[in-house]
């Protein structure tokens, strides 16, 4: 006979004993996009304790819509290994351009992360920083509902040695960083340069070259590096997002 009480507590405990991993990490990772989960993919298969929060019930980010609402993706040859390395099937279009699904690329990136160890937690949005020593070192979370309804709840914290911002055009945690604290940014102007208007091929290869630390302890991927460092906007080609996640993960991994 089932009983819903276990049922309950098993999820209660197991979550509890899972959130409770999740407050001292190697590294935070804020959103689910393709950049985000590719580096929560790499750091995890390197063995460190690594944490992601996604503000939206769903994972996936800007990836699932593809271009327009057609779900699919374009990658170019650069990317191939990685999208081979996750299970991604993709077909060739023409000489330097694939294609992939965009539903099946964001299950297989979803499936191989975790199953690296990627502790991914949704429906959390993160609201600030940590900031020691002129250091950003944790993060401050809430339930993305308490922050849609408005409510006055105060949020809870977590350790981080390092956290990738990887929230998209927005770059909110940079954002939020600049707007609370004033600090200057490790950028040519030393604030927010912005994201340019499109121009794929440029684009692309900004968001790899972008992909760095924009201040101690923060680390930028995917459009949010765009954003941060100037760069160009691409559209619905993806390569570039997984070659910044894997970056990314790389250039903390050396930081650790
Ligand atoms: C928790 C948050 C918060 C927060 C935002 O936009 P994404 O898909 O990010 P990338 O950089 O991996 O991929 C970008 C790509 O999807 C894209 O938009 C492209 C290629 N555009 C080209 C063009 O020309 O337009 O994912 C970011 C995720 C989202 O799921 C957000 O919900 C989440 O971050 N997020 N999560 N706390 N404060 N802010």
């Amino acid at each position: 006979m089932l009983d819903e009480v276990t049922i309950t507590r098993a999820i209660v405990t197991t979550y509890l004993e899972k959130f409770s991993r999740a407050l001292d990490l190697d590294v935070a990772i804020v959103g689910a996009g393709p950049s985000g989960l590719t580096a929560g993919y790499y750091l995890a298969k390197a063995g460190r304790k690594v944490g992601l929060f996604e503000k939206k019930l769903s994972v996936g980010g800007g990836m699932l819509g593809g271009g327009m609402l057609f779900n699919r993706i374009v990658v170019q040859d650069e990317a191939l290994p990685i999208l081979e390395e996750l299970g991604i099937r993709t077909t060739a279009f023409e000489p330097g351009y694939h294609t992939a699904d965009a539903v099946e690329a964001m299950g297989c990136l979803v499936y191989r992360a975790a199953n690296a160890g990627l502790e991914v937690f949704n429906c959390i949005s993160v609201e600030d920083v940590v900031f020691k020593d002129s250091r950003v070192c944790g993060l401050v979370i809430n339930w993305s509902p308490v922050e849609s309804a408005g409510l006055h709840v105060d949020p809870l914290t977590l350790r981080a040695r390092f956290v990738l911002d990887a929230t998209g055009h927005g770059a909110d945690v940079v954002s939020r960083l600049v707007r609370k604290m004033g600090v200057r940014l490790l950028t040519e102007t030393g604030s927010m340069m912005g994201e340019k208007s499109m121009d794929a091929h440029l684009g692309e290869r900004h968001a790899v070259e972008n992909t760095r630390e924009a201040y101690p302890g923060l680390f930028v991927s995917g459009m949010a590096a765009n954003a941060v460092f100037g760069g160009y906007r691409m559209g619905p080609i993806f390569g570039g997002m997984f070659l910044s996640g894997h970056k990314a993960a790389r250039l903390i991994l050396e930081g650790l």
